[in-house]
């Protein structure tokens, strides 16, 4: 079998107005430094909360995780850049990943309703990555085994959540600029493995003061008078300050951003409701974890074992890492105000502003066919895909099931095992 993968990029293609930079105001006001050619922008907020009860959870593959209720309701985020030549999208959508299935449903629907302006090479979807959503929108076997089918009531919310959110972006579109700023985030993430970190080259690791990205990013959308339209941000973490246990539909840490923020600019409105629109978008959260108490043996109050986190009674299953509240609910929220603060500081303090065309392209690639550098006399190529040892262990945020451990190459029960295990369950 061969897979093939999708990569979309986008670039907003970055000139910065440096000689007039000092002169623009925290929010700039039409007499001052008007853009040459503004952007269209359009943003816009549609739920994308599909049924609450009964349905496995996307995230933890935890196939006891069924949900039974809301915790927070679930929302698609769009934005609309248009340079006068070219358009792009952006989603942020509060599910767990955007699955290949739920990316052509989609665009079906796109083209039926707007022909040919919104396609595969200038929509670019993302999903936060909240763990506490629920599952049925892939296609692919593994996902099939842990969310226990296609569900298609659980597909149609988010495709018409997604497709709602572009629609009431494009009936906003109006002439607006865009500004970015960054800065740092302290005590919001940490590296859930260090142990693999190490396994990169010092002299790459001696380029960072810390273990996991702490830069948060921003880009801040305005119409030409200077009033705020919306906000996208970038923070490193993972989505999962409700752990594997928990049974209630959230949007997790970044939805909580998101909701904060909003609630703060739409004021009068209900959450979800209003016109600004504040998308927390996933980002390079791999190994970020937003449980900053960091592991636990949770029975006997021991370190967990640094290699494997594995804990002497209880295995990996009794090694647990907790966030900063007391409970998962309160982990949740002091992530997303964290970051939502941070983003509301580098929000209003943002001078810089971008110009120039905005760009979006789409690649297939045969991951099976790809040659790869070694060094500079050797290149490899790649094989057909297949699933590492370690892939089942799950990590100090939630432990995948059987005895697969971290850091482990090896083992008595091979995948072929535990697919024959599932056949059997
Ligand atoms: C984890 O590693 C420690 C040594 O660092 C070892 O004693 C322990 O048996 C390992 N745990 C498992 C489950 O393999
Ligand atoms: C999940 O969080 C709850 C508190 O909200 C805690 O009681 C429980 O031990 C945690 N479980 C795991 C597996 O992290
Ligand atoms: C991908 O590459 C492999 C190896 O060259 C080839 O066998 C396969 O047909 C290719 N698949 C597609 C879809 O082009
Ligand atoms: C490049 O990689 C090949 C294959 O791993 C190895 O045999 C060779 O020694 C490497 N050369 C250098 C200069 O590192
Ligand atoms: C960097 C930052 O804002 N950290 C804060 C996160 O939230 C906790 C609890 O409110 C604060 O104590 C931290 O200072």
């Amino acid at each position: 079998m061969t897979i093939v993968s999708v990569g979309l990029i986008t670039v907003l293609i970055l000139k910065l107005d440096s000689e007039k930079q000092e002169a623009t105001p925290e929010e700039p006001s039409p007499s001052v430094n008007p853009p040459e050619s503004p952007y269209l922008i359009g943003v816009g907020r549609a739920d994308c909360t599909g049924p609450v009860a009964d349905l496995p959870m996307m995230g933890y593959a935890n196939t006891d995780q069924t949900a039974r209720g809301i915790h927070t309701r679930l929302f698609s985020r769009a934005f609309i850049v248009d340079d006068g030549s070219k358009r792009v999208v952006f989603i942020t959508a509060d599910i767990g990943m955007v699955s290949q299935r739920l990316r052509l449903e989609v665009l079906q629907e796109l083209k039926a309703k707007y022909g040919d302006l919104y396609r595969q090479d200038n929509v670019v979807m993302s999903g936060t990555h909240t763990h506490a959503g629920v599952g049925g929108y892939f296609q692919y076997t593994l996902f099939m085994i842990t969310s226990k089918g296609y569900i298609k009531p659980s597909i149609q919310a988010i495709v018409s959540g997604i497709v709602k959110s572009i629609d009431i972006a494009h009936r906003n579109l109006r002439p607006g600029r865009i500004f970015i700023n960054k800065g740092q985030l302290a005590d919001s993430n940490l590296n859930r493995s260090p142990h693999s970190y190490m396994n990169n080259p010092e002299e790459e690791r001696n380029r960072y003061e810390f273990n996991t990205d702490k830069q948060i990013v921003i880009m801040k959308f305005t119409d030409l008078d200077g009033d705020g339209m919306g906000l996208l941000s970038w923070f490193a973490v993972h989505p999962v300050s409700m752990n594997n246990t928990n049974r209630m539909v959230s949007s997790d840490n970044l939805g909580y951003a998101s909701y904060a923020f909003e609630q703060e600019k739409n004021i009068g409105f209900l959450p979800g409701e209003g016109p600004f629109v504040a998308g927390f978008s996933s980002s390079n959260l791999g190994d970020s974890s937003p449980n900053i108490r960091g592991p636990v043996c949770v029975n006997t109050g021991e370190k967990c074992d640094y290699l494997n986190s594995s804990c002497p009674i209880g295995g990996k299953k009794a090694c647990i890492a907790f966030g900063p509240g007391e409970d998962m609910f309160e982990s949740t929220r002091i992530i997303g105000e964290n970051m939502s603060k941070k983003a509301k500081e580098l929000y209003s303090s943002a001078k810089q502003e971008l110009h120039g065309p905005v760009y979006a392209a789409h690649q297939w690639v045969n991951m099976t066919d790809e040659t790869v550098p070694l060094n500079s006399t050797h290149t490899g190529r790649t094989c057909k895909p297949a699933l590492g040892h370690s892939f089942a262990a799950g990590t100090t945020d939630g432990g995948g099931e059987f005895n697969f451990i971290q850091g482990k190459e090896s083992g008595f029960m091979s995948l072929g095992n535990s697919v024959n295990w599932y056949r059997k369950n």
